[in-house]
């Protein structure tokens, strides 16, 4: 009987790449984010199972849970960043739903896929953080915190965990081209797009490959963190433009 991945935040992106990666490699995949209809397609296209959710709500993620029959590996992609805003300025709704998306989603996930992966004998929860992890940034506040929040949480759940039956990993990338920016500014396509400009940023396939190769290692090797920057990006402002 093939594994079964869920992935959250799948209906583009990290969670879409790392799904046909992991589908590619024999695993059942169960997708889940709000988008059903891109979801659907994508389900369709990997031989997966796709079903919504949304991470900031509680009841969505318990149905979503419930449904899984088994599960084997969790990988913890959906979040995002609002705004650049500074701290002066902070915008108290969008720290609340980058603390909820990030934050809460990872730990309402984990905690309602424990016991399974825990009866899967192998377990594994992959967690997508960010280089906001790891460095504050000028107008990262909101993020920053978010972020730095989901390693935290990450790590504890790695050192409650010794013993038990259940990996624990973090992948934190830097500059990846995905639908990340254009959230980031509300929409603002122009914007966005300046974040890559003169760069060749990483693209979600290379993050998933990432993810592949995490999720494959030997039950006796734990991948604790890895952080994955595109060649021009040194530190998370630090960026070579060849314009
Ligand atoms: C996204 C990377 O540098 O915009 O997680 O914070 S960054």
């Amino acid at each position: 009987m093939p594994k079964t991945a869920v992935i959250t935040g799948a209906s583009s992106g990290i969670g879409a790449a790392s799904a046909r990666a992991l589908a590619a490699d024999g695993w059942h995949v169960v997708i889940g984010a709000r988008r059903v209809d891109r979801l659907e397609a994508l389900a369709a296209e990997i031989g997966g199972t796709a079903m919504e959710l949304d991470v900031t709500d509680q009841a969505s993620v318990d149905a979503f849970c419930e449904a899984v029959e088994s599960c084997d590996l969790l990988l913890n992609n959906a979040g995002g960043a609002l705004g650049t805003a500074s701290m002066a300025e902070a915008d108290i709704d969008q720290w609340q739903w980058m603390y909820d998306v990030n934050v809460l989603g990872t730990v309402r996930m984990t905690k309602a896929l424990l016991p399974k992966l825990v009866a899967s004998g192998d377990g594994q929860v992959i967690v997508i953080g960010s280089i906001a992890a790891r460095e504050p940034y000028k107008g990262g506040g909101g993020y920053n915190a978010a972020k730095h929040a989901v390693a935290a949480a990450t790590r504890v759940l790695r050192l409650e965990l010794i013993g038990q039956p259940v990996r624990v990993s973090e992948i934190d990338p830097g500059m990846v081209e995905t639908e990340f920016s254009v959230v980031r500014f509300g929409g603002d396509e122009e914007k966005a797009a300046k974040v890559y400009e003169g760069v060749t940023p990483m693209s979600a396939e290379d993050i998933a490959d990432a993810v592949r190769w995490v999720a494959s290692r030997p039950r006796h090797v734990n991948i604790d963190q890895i952080l994955m920057l595109a060649t021009a990006q040194t530190s998370a402002q630090v960026v070579h433009r060849e314009l």
